[in-house]
């Protein structure tokens, strides 16, 4: 029992979404009654209104309490739930799960998580998928393909794929110049917010690239209000002018990227070492000696023997006798970005073609330079090709991987947990949408887009999926179409859902499980993912133990692993051990974490440019591309029928204008994040529901006025998807033209305090 009038102050960090904002927990009488900002942590920094409303969300009164199960048949408006032990509702999870993987196969059993960026899933979903491996299927639903999967990859795909544990971060405090584009960090990203404010505060120069006039768009030297889904164009404009006008780093450019790579003009796979001579290496690429105009061979992280030629075609005699026209990376992308220079883009991406130039003069000769790019670049047709031509905008900066960029900064060894050697990789190539995709969100991560999971589920093709098991993730809003999701949802011969909440997705459910929430969880982080805390390792323990009859995720997990016989995968259910294994090859141990509260930061050393580190035979490292170079041209997205440059395609729905749903429909509409709320989540909590009570959708004055709508109207806004009725906000800040509204309302808020929000 605690003291009468004890207050305990608990060192901790927030995990709702990636910014780890480090907090103390106050807990008076064994009451959580407040969140503030940890300062002495090395990523201290302000709370969000959702983090400081922790033990709002603890002590909710509409969380769910206790494991319930299904009476009634689904379609019944009374879904009859009955209260169950824990031990009835794994018991008959087992059972069912047994069942189904005997009769179709462990692939037709589905596991589900929410979106890290915006929930503690981080900190769960890897043991998520040691679960789903070691059970035998590949399906994990992930929404990933809607969130960061492009920016993510398609800087990989063309950067490489890292040297792990380290992590590219914008390094902002040290910018001189620093992009932002289409992402907006006092909404999203505080953390991210404390660093860009550092860096502007020692004289960095930023440029905003967003249609909205977001908060930094106000602090930028330069804003370019873009029109939505037209970056990949606008990048591809930028790419001209850099090239242009000289602006790019030529020795950079020369020795760490394929620009001087030749192209075979008849296959367009680079032109290799073999093709040319009968003893020439497959692997070896050939570049073009500046002086003799001379093919050369060049073997991927060597010194060239020559200075090669960037910009060049030639005809070249093959060791098969035919005579094939080549150019080089560096002509072909000039020629691609030949068809865009600004002031043929300036009415498609609505950016006056000077602006362009001064963002491109302003990025490009303010060395070092950074960006960050996230939703706003995601949800769009073009979302790979549109990051691939950014990756190579940075490219030719010759900033990469420096001080004050884009940079690899250290981060602990840890050992992998998700089990994936427990997958039979068979089966791994089973999964959902992998024939198809092979290269996309489920061909690198494993990671399943929903919409493939309703397709089977509903036609059974490619094979029927017949259970889902969700932790948290809220399809049914978060990943379209919601009609079809819901239809499929409730076709599932087994369902369960561990949440916080009866999510609409949860409703659908056979059996509901109570999540203990992040602040009753205990959990340890290796890298805080802020340059300065990146190598720092935090144990964070439970602020009070689990409300009512809840259990924290990685206890459901761990619990339902040993239930289903895979015990010996999960250390017999010890979720510290775990943890042990986790952090072993760092040398700490959770007890000596448990010692030390605040956590302790590793001394691991920050280096720059690292792919000119040479290996023990005396090459470059390079970048982890098979070039070892900066990935220009993607042979991998060509041998996938992908354009290898990124070739801009209009998004389907600019046709409209050419139609006459263009009269119906006038209107762009995009979707942004709210500061108060993640995603559908929070809308239950009195403080925040106040603060932002209604769906809401912003339209610009002068549209609003012709349309004779009023601030605070409610208004019905369609497309040919659907329709939703939200207040109407007209404003400045987004363009004529665009309407700006948010996803994921579908909860009431029960206290009687905020009322008159419901
Ligand atoms: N139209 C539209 N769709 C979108 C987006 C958009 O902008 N527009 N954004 C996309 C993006 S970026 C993302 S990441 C996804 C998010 O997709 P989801 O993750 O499906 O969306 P959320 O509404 O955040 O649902 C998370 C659920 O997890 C529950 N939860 C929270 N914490 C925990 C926990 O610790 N344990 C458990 N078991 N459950 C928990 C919450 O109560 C909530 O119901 O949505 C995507 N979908
Ligand atoms: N408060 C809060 N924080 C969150 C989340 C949350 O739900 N709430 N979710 C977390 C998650 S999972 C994610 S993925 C991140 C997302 O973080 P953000 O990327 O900041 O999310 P958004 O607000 O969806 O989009 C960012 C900006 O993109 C702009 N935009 C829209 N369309 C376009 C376009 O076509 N081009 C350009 N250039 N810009 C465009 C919008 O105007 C918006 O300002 O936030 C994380 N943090
Ligand atoms: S920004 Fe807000 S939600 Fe994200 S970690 Fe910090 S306090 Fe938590
Ligand atoms: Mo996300």
């Amino acid at each position: 029992m605690k003291e009468q009038n004890s207050e305990e102050r608990i060192r901790g960090y927030c995990s709702q979404c990636t910014c780890y904002c480090p907090t103390v927990a106050y807990v008076k009488n064994g009451t959580f009654t407040e969140a503030k900002p940890d300062e002495e942590h090395p990523n201290a920094c302000e709370l969000c209104p959702r983090g400081l409303a922790g033990p709002e969300l603890v002590y909710n009164r509409q969380r769910l309490r206790y494991p319930m199960r299904r009476t009634s048949p689904k379609g019944d408006p009374n879904p009859g739930w009955e209260r169950i032990s824990w031990d009835e509702a794994l018991a008959t999870i087992t059972k069912r799960l047994n069942e189904i993987k005997a009769q179709f196969g462990s692939e037709a059993v589905a596991f589900a998580r929410c979106g890290p960026g915006g929930s503690p899933m981080s900190e769960t979903f890897h043991w998520i998928k040691r679960l789903a491996y070691a059970f035998g299927t590949p399906n994990i639903v992930e929404t990933t393909h809607i969130c960061n999967w492009h920016k993510d990859q398609c800087s990989r795909y063309t950067f490489g794929m890292e040297y792990l544990p380290q992590q590219t971060l914008p390094d902002f405090e040290h910018a001189g110049c620093i992009l932002i584009w289409g992402n907006n960090p006092h909404a999203t990203r505080y953390a991210q917010l404390r660093d860009i404010k550092r860096g502007l505060e020692q004289g960095a120069k930023l440029v905003v690239i967003d249609p909205r006039k977001i908060p930094i768009a106000g602090m930028a030297n330069l804003w370019l209000p873009v029109q939505p889904g037209t970056d990949g164009l606008l990048a591809l404009s930028m790419i001209h002018v850099i090239i242009e006008e000289d602006l790019y780093d030529y020795e950079f450019v020369r020795d760490w990227t394929t620009a001087p790579f030749l192209v075979r003009g008849d296959t367009g796979n680079f032109l290799k070492g073999s093709d040319l001579k009968d003893e020439g290496a497959p692997l070896n690429y050939v570049m073009v000696n500046s002086s003799s105009k001379k093919p050369e061979q060049y073997i991927p992280g060597s010194t060239p023997f020559v200075e090669p030629a960037l910009d060049i075609e030639l005809t070249l005699k093959l060791v098969t006798g035919e005579k094939v026209k080549c150019k080089t990376v560096s002509r072909l992308l000039r020629e691609l970005v030949s068809e865009y220079p600004p002031h043929r883009t300036e009415t498609s991406t609505w950016i006056p073609a000077d602006k362009v130039k001064d963002a491109v003069r302003m990025f490009a000769t303010a060395k070092p330079a950074c960006w960050y790019s996230y939703n706003g670049l995601e949800q769009s047709t073009n979302a790979s090709q549109t990051n691939r031509a950014i990756s190579i905008f940075y490219a030719l900066t010759g900033n990469y991987d420096t001080h004050g960029g884009n940079l690899l900064f250290p981060a602990p060894s840890v050992n992998r947990i998700d089990g994936l050697e427990f997958l039979n990789p068979k089966i791994a190539r089973r999964r959902l949408g992998f024939q198809e995709r092979p290269l996309g969100p489920v061909g690198t991560v494993g990671a399943v887009q929903a919409y493939e999971v309703y397709k089977s589920i509903l036609t059974g093709k490619p094979y029927p999926v017949k259970a889902l098991i969700g932790f948290g993730g809220n399809v049914i809003t978060s990943s379209a179409p919601s009609m079809v999701a819901k239809d499929a949802i409730s076709k599932l011969d087994f369902h369960v859902q561990c949440e916080l909440f009866l999510t609409p997705t949860a409703e659908l459910a056979d059996i509901v499980l109570p999540a203990a929430s992040f602040w009753e969880s205990l959990s340890v982080r290796a890298n805080f993912r802020s340059p300065g805390a990146t190598t720092h390792v935090q144990l964070r323990e439970p602020v009070i133990p689990p409300q009512h009859d809840s259990w924290p995720d990685m206890k459901v997990i761990f619990e339902m692993a040993k239930r289903l016989g895979l015990g010996d995968k999960f250390w017999d259910g010890n979720i510290e051990s775990a943890f042990n294994y986790m952090i072993a090859p760092s040398n700490i141990t959770v007890e000596q974490l448990r010692r030390n509260p605040g956590g302790i930061s590793l001394n691991l050393p920050l280096e720059y440019k690292k792919y000119e580190k040479k290996d023990r035979s005396g090459k470059f490292l390079g970048f982890d591309t098979p070039s070892k170079r900066v990935e220009l041209y993607s042979q991998i997205f060509k041998e996938h029928g992908y354009d290898p440059l990124p070739a801009w395609k209009e998004p389907p729905t600019f046709r409209f204008a050419q139609t006459n749903l263009g009269e119906k429909y006038p209107l762009i509409l995009i979707n942004t994040k709210l500061l108060h709320y993640s995603h559908g989540q929070h809308r239950a909590i009195p403080s925040l529901r106040k603060a932002v009570p209604y769906p809401f959708v912003e339209i610009n004055h002068t549209k609003a006025s012709e349309l004779g709508i009023e601030a605070g109207e409610w208004v019905i806004l369609e497309s040919p998807y659907g329709s939703v009725t939200l207040q109407a906000k007209p404003t400045d800040t987004v363009p004529y033209g665009v309407v700006s509204t948010q996803h994921g309302w579908w909860q009431e808020c029960q206290d009687p305090s905020a009322a008159h929000c419901r």
